[in-house]
């Protein structure tokens, strides 16, 4: 069986899953974006990462999967609130909650779907509950601290490397080596190598970013799901903006500066 293979068999596990708890009632209003958001697809490699890891740490995949759950609503209620924020018009290649609904509609859906993902950890043992708790507070307030320096970032033209490296590693990073970690806890994985696959996700959730990065500038508009170009447009400080700065001479950093701070409707030709 291919690697391929393998991750669909998981994804699939999880999908399947996810649809069975997905089964969010009334108000229509707040439940239905929730489920919309979830059922638009997306890799699941949050969750994936999160089976994975519990199974190689001799856990069962079944009992991993309020955390994977936990994970993928965390970061499915992280989209909705970051597409608010950038009033993104698409997100998987379709319309964004806010879009669809309208900001009031996104930003309660996404609180409940923030709440919703802690609810998943009860179905575990006291000690289990407690540590996935505390893990998951700790990476949500980062991920809400890496998108104030991505915010603060915007309007800066000084943006350092190791500032932007810093940046990603709390804004996507964390979550990934958090997902990582969940599944070693639920496994009760030793400490050691619980945390050393955390440093393993966090690691793996940097090499992704810059890879989400790479793919906003060049990445083919029928994949990529989200508008092309929509980081630079925003002014967002990616790893390409500041490399191709750092590089630039004088004359042609005044260029740079230039074309990362075009507007939306002069994008097209220029991206
Ligand atoms: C944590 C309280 C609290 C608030 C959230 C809005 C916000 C603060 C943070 C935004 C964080 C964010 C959206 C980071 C980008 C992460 C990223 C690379 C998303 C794309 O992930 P993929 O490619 O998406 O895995 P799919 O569609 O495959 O699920």
């Amino acid at each position: 069986m291919s690697d391929i293979d393998i991750i669909s068999q998981y994804r699939d596990q999880f999908v399947t899953y996810l649809n069975k708890r997905n089964q969010l009632g009334e108000p229509k209003n707040l439940y239905e974006p929730v489920k919309y958001i979830l059922a638009l697809g997306g890799k699941r490699m949050r969750p994936i990462l999160t089976l994975m890891t519990a199974e190689a740490f001799g856990g069962k995949v079944e009992y991993a999967m309020d955390a994977a759950l936990a994970v993928e609503m965390f970061h499915n209620f992280s989209l909705v609130h970051d597409d608010i924020m950038d009033d993104a018009p698409l997100r998987r290649g379709k319309t964004t909650v806010h879009e669809k609904w309208d900001v009031n509609t996104g930003i309660l859906s996404g609180d409940a779907m923030l709440i919703l993902s802690y609810q998943f950890f009860e179905s575990y043992p006291t000690e289990t509950y407690v540590e996935l708790t505390k893990l998951f507070s700790k990476t949500a307030l980062e991920v809400c601290e890496g998108q104030q320096y991505d915010v603060d970032f915007e309007i800066r033209d000084d943006v350092t490397v190791p500032e932007y490296l810093k940046m990603i590693e709390y804004k996507t990073s964390v979550l990934v080596a958090a997902a990582m970690k969940m599944g070693a806890i639920v496994a009760n994985a030793l400490q050691k190598d619980a945390d050393a696959i955390y440093e393993f996700g966090r690691n793996l959730g940097i090499a992704f970013q810059l890879q989400d990065d790479y793919l906003d500038a060049f990445g083919d508009p029928k994949t990529f799901g989200k508008q092309v170009g929509g980081d630079i447009m925003e002014n967002k400080k990616t790893y390409l903006y500041l490399k191709s700065l750092e590089k630039a001479s004088k004359d042609d950093q005044e260029g740079l500066l230039h074309l990362y701070s075009i507007k939306p409707d002069d994008s097209t030709d220029k991206v």
